[in-house]
């Protein structure tokens, strides 16, 4: 340890000054180890020590090991090279093209993965790596550091099942580097202080895991709760089916939505269109998605978001080239003209049996949908449930005042595996955050899945991250 320390000081990784930390709390040391891929035997090392630090702590070996992106990637390189530890990458922005995958490397379900990072004070980039890990069913019950700054870290780590291992803690760093002569005992000693007073820096919040009666109950027994038969089939279907998927088939034609739909309609319960992006949109296109619809067992969705006032709405419905209503199991539509317009479209769609979604909130960066907004559309809701099936919604759990009932099912639109934001303003969160911690009831995945290679493959493990999610609320509320 001594020697490592005294390395590291010679490289000239560790920094007095004044340093904003990721966890927003000023610190007067600074341990930058990004620097060490200039001195590859020290990298050697490093990645040597931390690898039997976690064998010699843990109880079982690792299948696995991942690197905290993105300091310690060249760490975790290291150590799989130095002992034949296959490794994963977990990436830190979604991407929206290629596989979308949020790890990349070859795993099982059930293998158990090392976590590597340089240095942890709350622990918050341990948890941000070990999640999507966890979400792919990968044990992950340790992780190896080279430093704890002793921040609460440790603490933090323990209260998510993950032990920490670390090479060294900064108090062992001011000791080592005093008793060389390369600090002086001020120095320490205002370092000290700054321990002292920084005892447990808090992970950042993230929303709280939903507990309430509606994360208990299954999509079945929601079924009987609803009287629109839309809302009671769909809830029905994902029951069936095992899957709260949504397709957003946002492809450019027609042609090309009907073969996705057949790929992928084995996974989802609903199948999102946007017609008007269709170039080849005949009459014939809603007979034939209907045919694929009932083949797979899943609903149709055109997301058409209508707008306007009651009277406008019942022929934007109905007629044009479109007629939505003819194979629309749903439609949304805003509240921003006031309940006529559910009036509306209640007129055409209830007599055909459909269902409306009402944009409660919105997922885009910046969207007005908020507060008394979201409230608003709860209430209308709640007039019209023979109709209103339910919301498009992003943090249903945190609703105050008017929550909403079972009944209602929550849709969510900004899916991908990890997540992050596009160019143009959309927000993507991942599928066991929009279920389990957002209370959410189905994601709605686009570019996720239909810029992938294999959008069937890729919508199969949205799907089981979906439910996985679904099955991980209900377990932890019905305790
Ligand atoms: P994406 O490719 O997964 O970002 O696609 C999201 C889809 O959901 C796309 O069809 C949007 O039009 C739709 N969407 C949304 O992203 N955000 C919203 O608040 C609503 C719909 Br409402």
């Amino acid at each position: 340890m001594e020697s490592i320390i005294r390395e590291l000081h010679e490289i000239e990784a560790v920094k007095f000054g004044s340093f904003k930390l990721k966890s927003g709390v000023t610190s007067p040391i600074y341990i930058d180890l990004r620097l060490v891929v200039s001195y590859p035997s020290l990298l050697a090392r490093l990645a040597d020590l931390l690898h039997s630090t976690a064998v010699a702590s843990s109880s079982a070996p690792f299948d696995l090991v991942c690197g905290v992106p993105y300091t310690a990637l060249p760490i975790a390189t290291a150590i799989s090279l130095a002992h034949s530890l296959p490794m994963l990458m977990r990436r830190k922005e979604a991407k929206d093209y290629g596989t979308a995958r949020s790890i990349e490397g070859v795993f099982s379900p059930g293998q158990s993965c090392l976590i590597v990072e340089d240095l942890v004070t709350s622990g918050t980039s341990v948890l941000e790596t070990a999640s999507p890990l966890r979400a792919a069913d990968l044990r992950v019950t340790d992780a190896v550091v080279v430093m704890d700054r002793q921040q609460g870290g440790r603490e933090n780590l323990a209260d998510n099942g993950i032990r920490l291992h670390a090479l060294f803690t900064l108090s062992d760093l001011l000791t080592v580097l005093v008793s060389q002569g390369k600090v002086s005992e001020e120095k320490a000693a205002e370092v000290r202080a700054f321990l002292d007073s920084n005892r447990r820096v808090a992970v950042p919040t993230t929303p709280a895991p939903v507990v309430n009666p509606v994360s208990r109950l299954s999509y079945g027994e929601r079924a009987t709760m609803t009287s629109n038969p839309t809302g009671k089939r769909l809830f029905q279907v994902m029951e069936v089916k095992q899957t709260n998927l949504c397709l957003a088939a946002d492809v450019s034609t027609a042609k090309e939505l009907l073969d996705l739909a057949d790929k992928v309609g084995p996974e989802i319960c609903i199948l999102k269109t946007h017609v008007d992006i269709l170039p080849d949109f005949t009459s014939e296109f809603g007979v034939q998605l209907r045919a694929i619809a009932e083949r797979h067992n899943f609903l149709i969705f055109e997301d058409r978001k209508f707008a306007d006032i009651g009277n406008t709405v019942t022929m934007q419905y109905e007629g044009g080239i479109f007629q939505i209503l003819e194979w629309a199991d749903i439609v949304n539509a805003h509240i921003i003209s006031g309940p006529g317009i559910v009036d509306g479209l209640k007129m055409k769609g209830l007599p055909r049996g459909r269902g409306l979604l009402l944009l409660a909130e919105m997922s885009s960066a910046g969207n007005l949908a908020t507060g008394e907004y979201t409230s608003a559309a709860v209430k209308i809701a709640e007039t019209h449930s023979d109709f209103v099936i339910g919301f498009i919604s992003v943090n249903p759990a945190s609703w105050q005042g008017a929550p909403a009932t079972p009944a209602f099912i929550h849709a969510t639109p900004g899916v991908q595996l990890s997540s992050g934001r596009d160019s143009l303003g959309q927000r993507y969160n991942t599928p066991y955050s929009v279920i389990f911690e957002r209370g959410s009831d189905i994601i709605i995945v686009g570019r996720g899945i239909i810029k992938a290679t294999n959008p069937g493959e890729i919508a199969r493990e949205f799907r089981m991250q979906g439910w996985d999610a679904y099955k991980a609320r209900r377990s932890n509320s019905s305790g």
